[in-house]
């Protein structure tokens, strides 16, 4: 055997914990598990982490609360992190409350197309819309706000459900030469989704970090979701894979 082949091949061994003891495999592995290291051009966006999401709240993700230890340990691999809000007026069209005879999670069709109408949430100004306490991000440099048009709803945070009206988000990231996103929040099949599939649409590479995201999963919609994701070209990590 040549010696060069000899060497990878006793590295590939040792990756795969066929040489030596535990004591030396042991933290092999903890720094291989980390394979992806965010640059200086990408960013974390951390969606919607607020209290109307989170047990106790408006319209509370199962698990919601877990995402917030895992997106602070996230956060100290990223020199830049975009923060979002759902921001909505009272009386918003998303809320079922707004058309009557409607039910929370019922559907309807609004000139956008179809909205799912959802409890009141995230009302401007209320303690339900703050950030959740217990979220720590001191190094976030933007706070995005967005579904604060009373007749539009918006699940991305690049831009409203007419697919038209922007946010601004895209023009800000791509103005400070941000190629690359990387999307944790809540929640993962509706505005984590929409917001990983606008970064591509917008023309950047984007990874969702799928244990720092919980789901609402309303008839299906986070295996929906995935596969949306997927066919847009976004990659589905875990939060190992970057700390
Ligand atoms: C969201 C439903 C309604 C979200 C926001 O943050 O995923 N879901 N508004
Ligand atoms: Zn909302």
């Amino acid at each position: 055997m040549h010696d060069t082949q000899r060497r990878s091949l006793l590295k590939s061994a040792t990756a795969f914990g066929l040489v030596g003891g535990l004591g030396a495999t042991a933290p092999f592995f903890a720094a291989a598990a980390a394979k992806i290291k965010p640059a200086a051009n990408s960013a974390l966006i951390v969606v919607d982490v607020q209290n109307c999401f989170i047990d106790g709240g408006t319209l509370p993700v199962k698990g919601g609360a877990e995402v917030v230890p895992v997106i602070n340990k996230l956060a100290g691999a990223f020199e830049n992190i975009v923060v979002t809000q759902d921001w909505h007026t009272a009386g918003h069209a998303s809320f079922a409350s707004t058309h009557s005879g409607k039910k929370p999670f019922e559907s309807t069709k609004l000139s956008y197309g179809t909205q799912v109408l959802w409890p009141d949430h995230c009302v401007q100004g209320t303690e339900d819309a703050a950030l959740n306490k217990d979220l720590k991000l001191p190094t976030a440099q933007l706070i995005i706000r967005k579904g604060h048009h009373k007749d539009m709803d918006s699940y991305s945070a690049f831009e409203e459900a007419d697919h038209k009206t922007v946010t601004g988000l895209g023009g800000y990231l791509k103005a400070r030469g941000i190629k690359t996103v990387f999307v944790a929040g809540l929640a993962t099949d509706f505005c984590v989704a929409w917001t990983a599939m606008d970064a591509r649409k917008a023309g950047f590479e984007v990874y969702v970090i799928e244990d720092a995201t919980r789901a609402i999963d309303l008839n299906g919609s986070l295996a929906a979701a995935w596969k949306q994701m997927a066919a847009k070209g976004v990659k589905r990590i875990q939060s190992s894979d970057i700390v």
